[in-house]
């Protein structure tokens, strides 16, 4: 194509000018604005003279060329005339019936002449003018709404740029004031006639400027689809479809009414309370009704939520009615009655099942709580619709859908937006269509657009998944439902994401207590003289005779009373609760459960050795099925194992996911090149070596009725991936959801998602979630970047108390687990890996594991487990002791080392080179987080003769030594409690949440003070201080390795 256009280009205008360029006039006079920012879009950049008359030109064209007597006469006429530089065309006499839209070639020539069709050639004018008025045409669809009234304050102009595009311009086609009675044929790519088939130019432009450049405009021509475009077309330029009948008028002012009174309700009486108000955008109200109501009438039965500050309480009440009374309280500055430490409440979630009065259909609406960190829950909600989607059966997101709300700075500014768009079309990633709603105020705390975004628009990243966008100006509501009507259609039709920008503005600062003239002086000039949108409904209604003042102050009323009304059952509440407020409730999971009981982890040998066979054999139809030979002998060999009893870390994982599967546990694993596993060992899915996507996944095909078993490569991202999951496992407590990291280090561009929501999830929000990090971590010699995980990071975010030894009891594990706020381990069996991974869902609750998973120990031949280890009876090791020469003896050892991960296997490795292994004890610590103090203690009891070292690989400022150190300290020193009985109490408030309240008992400690004599200190070896993780250099690397193990190994 790109060739052809350059030879017609040779052909019809000089080099360097666009094809159909000729059809603009030169030297045509242009608005010029020097304050105006020019930008480069992809549209400006296109021949705007290419749709299907261009196209069918070229295409003749480049038929002309390969053979000139392939085209009618008169085409071959026309290109060998234009060749030569004369007039050309000659009319194809027409043979086919006349179609939608068209007219006899007659109606070519102006109305007032003779048709000299009968008699003679088209002149070129008139050919030339027709493509002209196609050209137009497509040039409003393309860019009117660069022109459109966007901005309810005309002051600036929503694309950043105040220049009308020359292509909008008649005049600039050769047409004057007098060619405007002149009659065209509109071709098939408009809908603007009607039933007409042809119109006189003047009612043309009339047309197209109603359409695309009023207050509403619409950016779709990029969509690379002529079905979803003419969808478009169709619901925008048809005459009168945007007409609303007097109900819906109504409906809009009602909700309008409330939208307005709530805000202005809650101004009245906490005038000094931030809010983030909605006031300059009420329409968001309406608007998200329209989308929900719409959707619902489509058959969607669940919408998930997510949103920023701006509104939320407002969404909370009039979209989710979630009960005003328990909004209310929220401003009373009351003690919670239950525990967490809570949030503030412009970012509180919720979840409402309720009857939708509008389409009498019940809805589930689920607001997602987030942080304060924008747009960081946009992958939360994809991953909690897809997981909707999922257990219901709903393949085709026709029942649960997601609508994200967002900020115009943020939309513009955040990556995660980019991020979590890429997701929209990946098959195991899809939530088939969001509805994205912008509050575009026009302004980002204190910082104007001009200087906060390059694009145009704050809705350019959606351009890249090929979404509409609607821009509507928010004071027009009529314009507003409509395209959130066609939003919600479209999502029903084509399920695909679709970006609603309502342009308006913010009547206050960035809250309601900060100033905005300091910084928008103008702006809020001109906003202290506009009129709120509802004074301008409601008189634009009553105008029109739809409502009376009496039924617009009566509305107004009605809804005051009922805020006063919730304001005076709230005022008699003494306590709020986080629970009102969880977004994801999991009915019936923690009832009737006793929270301190897990279930056994281990599993019967049947169940080991059948995974273990199906995970090691090819595909059933072997004989079509080609595999790789590699993958033949990993296979091979996995079988020997299984036949041995033995499992290495892949079957360890593998026999975990299976187990679970078998008992009807869904598991998902998540993350870049997951399938095959970074380190090739996984081999979840299997290729086909000749035919293009034929797959097979063992462990998809272990039992007829297990669960369904995920297993996805992501997309290359992390923040919006792990985000995703996270938003998956929120969803049901009953499934096992993994994300790996490629390396652990690049969990860090996700690390919003860990401290914000992760860490500290269920202490903000009381939602709780299983979801386990894999976080290949270990040095290896090979560079700082793909050595460490950063597991400093995770435990200094645990919740345990380094100086609080907790009561020991028979449920000490558990009740650690209960109180903690993640789990963090570092194993290094591939039986504690099956062990821990089954905890996950053995668990009576839910908390996020952050494992820090091994590169070498997945093909070590001494990481590897026996059957023995994984059967009934056994479980997961918080700590493995010694289990060799010092452990026989322990009063003769003389060293006690402490580590955790592959660093074992170095020690024992040294230790054994020496032949000392009867002076040295190596323990592992497996669970870090949270400590085992109690095992640890009976560790150090026992060598009482041994000094006491921790060892790691990592530098002394990284890795757990920090985070162990005082806790040794602890350990020693035995029951050591030097806080408050407030501060203890605090620390078991996860454990009055779920049942066994501190009313009950405590467990009295049993040792409190027999090892309170033991007077040791740890001591660290391992690498000494660094800034940078590890060295590039290998020889530097096994340098260090070997000097810290001759420190280890030091008697
Ligand atoms: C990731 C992140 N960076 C910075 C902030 C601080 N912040 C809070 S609101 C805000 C402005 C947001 O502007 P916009 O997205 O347009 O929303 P608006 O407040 O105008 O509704 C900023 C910068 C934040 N909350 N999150
Ligand atoms: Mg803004």
């Amino acid at each position: 194509m790109h060739r052809a256009r350059a030879l017609v280009t040779t052909v019809l205008g000089p080099p360097g000018q666009k094809f159909a360029a000729w059809l603009i006039v030169k030297n045509a006079p242009t608005i010029s604005c020097t304050q105006c920012r020019h930008y480069n879009v992809p549209a400006a950049a296109e021949p705007f003279l290419n749709g299907s008359s261009s196209q069918y030109v070229e295409d003749m064209y480049n038929a002309w060329l390969a053979d000139p007597s392939s085209v009618h006469a008169s085409w071959d006429s026309f290109f060998r005339n234009s060749a030569q530089g004369g007039p050309g065309y000659q009319s194809p006499p027409s043979l086919a019936p006349l179609g939608r839209n068209e007219i006899p070639a007659t109606a070519l020539f102006p109305m007032a002449g003779a048709s000299p069709l009968a008699s003679g050639p088209i002149s070129d004018k008139i050919i030339d003018d027709h493509l002209a008025v196609q050209a137009i045409i497509r040039s409003y669809q393309i860019r009117g709404h660069h022109i459109a009234k966007l901005d309810p304050l005309g002051i600036n102009s929503a694309d950043l740029d105040d220049q009308t595009p020359q292509e909008l311009v008649y005049k600039n086609y050769n047409f004057e004031e007098s060619d405007m009675d002149r009659v065209f044929k509109l071709p098939s790519t408009t809908f603007i006639g009607g039933k007409e088939k042809a119109l006189p130019l003047r009612e043309i432009l009339r047309r197209l400027e109603l359409t695309y450049c009023r207050h509403i405009g619409v950016e779709f021509m990029f969509i690379n689809s002529l079905e979803q475009c003419n969808w478009i077309r169709q619901r925008l330029e048809t005459p009168g479809i945007t007409e609303l009948s007097v109900d819906q008028k109504r409906l809009i002012l009602a909700r309008l009414t409330r939208s307005t009174g709530f805000e202005s309700f809650l101004a009245r009486k906490w005038s000094s309370e931030k809010r983030f108000g909605l006031e300059g955008c009420e329409i968001l109200i309406p608007a998200m009704k329209t989308v929900i109501d719409k959707s619902t009438e489509l058959g969607v039965e669940s919408i998930v939520m997510g949103m920023p500050h701006r509104g939320r309480l407002n969404v909370l009440a009039n979209v989710c009615r979630k009960p005003l009374p328990q909004l209310f309280t929220q401003f009373a500055g009351l003690q919670a009655a239950d525990d967490g430490s809570g949030d503030v409440k412009y970012h509180l979630g919720t979840y409402i099942e309720r009857l939708n009065r509008v389409t009498n259909k019940n809805i589930r609406l689920a607001v997602c709580a987030n942080p304060s960190h924008l747009e960081t829950v946009d992958p939360v909600v994809q991953g909690k619709t897809r997981a909707e989607q999922f257990y219901r059966g709903d393949g085709e997101g026709k029942k649960v859908m997601s609508i994200l709300l967002h900020g115009d700075a943020a939309f513009a500014g955040q990556g995660v937006v980019f991020e979590t768009m890429h997701l929209s079309e990946l098959p195991d990633y899809t939530t088939h269509g969001t509805i994205h709603i912008v509050v575009n105020n026009q302004i980002g705390f204190t910082t104007d657009p001009r200087f906060s975004r390059s694009s145009p628009y704050c809705t350019d990243v959606a351009r890249v998944v090929n979404a509409p966008i609607f821009h509507v100006n928010a004071d027009d509501p009529e314009s507003v439902i409509h395209v959130c009507n066609m939003a919600a259609e479209w999502r029903a039709t084509f399920h695909k994401d679709v970006v609603i920008d309502l342009v308006c503005y913010r009547r206050n600062g960035h809250n309601e207590i900060d100033e905005p003239m300091f910084t928008q002086p103008l702006m809020y000039r001109k906003i202290k003289a506009t009129k709120p949108v509802l004074q301008k409904y409601s008189e634009q209604l009553i105008a029109g005779g739809i409502v009376t003042e009496e039924e617009v102050k009566d509305v107004k009323d009605r809804y005051d009373k009922i805020c006063e009304e919730a304001f005076e059952r709230a005022r008699q509440e003494t306590h709020i609760k986080y629970k009102d407020w969880i977004d994801s409730p999991w009915s019936g999971f923690f009832e009737g459960k006793d929270p301190l009981k897990v279930n056994p982890t281990g599993v019967i040998e049947d169940t080991l050795v059948h995974i273990g066979k199906r995970f090691s054999s090819p595909p059933p139809n072997a004989a079509e099925f080609i595999i790789h030979k590699g993958i033949e002998r990993i296979l091979k060999s996995r079988m020997e194992m299984v036949e041995n009893r033995i499992a290495d870390w892949a079957l360890g994982e593998a026999m975990a996911f299976g187990s679970l599967l078998k008992e009807g546990v869904h598991v998902r694993l998540s993350g870049q090149d997951v399938e095959r596993g970074t380190f090739s060992h996984r081999h979840h899915v299997l290729h086909h070596q000749t035919v293009d996507k034929a797959t097979y996944r063992p462990l998809c095909n272990l039992y007829p009725d297990q669960a369904p078993y995920t297993v996805c490569n992501s997309s290359l991202s992390e923040y919006g991936v792990l985000g995703f999951e996270l938003g998956y496992s929120m969803t049901n407590p009953n499934a096992l959801v993994i994300w790996e990291a490629q390396f652990g280090d690049f969990f860090n561009t996700a690390q919003c998602i860990v401290d914000q929501l992760l860490s500290s999830g269920q202490a903000k929000w009381v939602r709780q979630t299983g979801l386990a990090l894999y976080l290949p971590h270990g040095m290896e010699g090979q560079g700082p970047e793909h050595s460490s995980a950063r597991l400093e990071r995770f435990l200094q975010m645990s919740s345990d108390d380094p100086d609080y030894f907790p009561p020991e009891s028979d449920d000490f594990a558990v009740r650690q687990l209960h109180d903690i706020n993640w789990i963090v381990a570092n194993c290094t069996t591939p039986a504690n890996l099956f062990h821990i991974l089954r905890r996950q869902i053995a668990l009576p609750f839910r908390k996020p594991l952050i494992l820090m998973t091994p590169k070498s120990l997945l093909r070590h031949p001494e990481a590897r487990s026996s059957f023995d280890d994984m059967i009934e009876g056994t479980e997961f090791k918080r700590v493995i002791p010694d289990q060799g020469a010092a452990s026989k003896n322990p009063d003769g050892v003389q060293k006690l080392i402490f580590c955790t991960g592959k660093v074992y296997y170095d020690l024992t490795s040294a230790i054994k080179e020496k032949n000392i292994e009867e002076k040295i004890a190596v323990v592992r610590v497996e669970q870090l987080t949270p400590f085992p103090f109690d095992l640890l203690k009976q560790e150090c009891n026992k060598y009482p003769n041994a000094n006491i070292v921790w060892c790691q690989e990592e530098h002394k400022n990284q890795g757990a030594w920090t985070y162990v150190e005082p806790r040794f300290e602890t350990t020693l020193a035995g029951q050591r409690d030097i806080v408050s009985n407030n501060t203890r109490e605090s620390r078991g408030w996860f454990s009055k949440l779920f049942g066994k309240s501190t009313n009950e008992p405590k467990p009295q400690p049993k040792e409190q003070t027999e090892s309170m004599s033991d007077t040791r200190v740890i001591s660290y070896v391992g690498r000494p201080v660094a800034a940078s993780t590890a060295t590039g250099s290998k020889a530097q690397h096994l340098k260090e390795l070997a000097a810290f193990m001759a420190d280890a190994t030091r008697l």
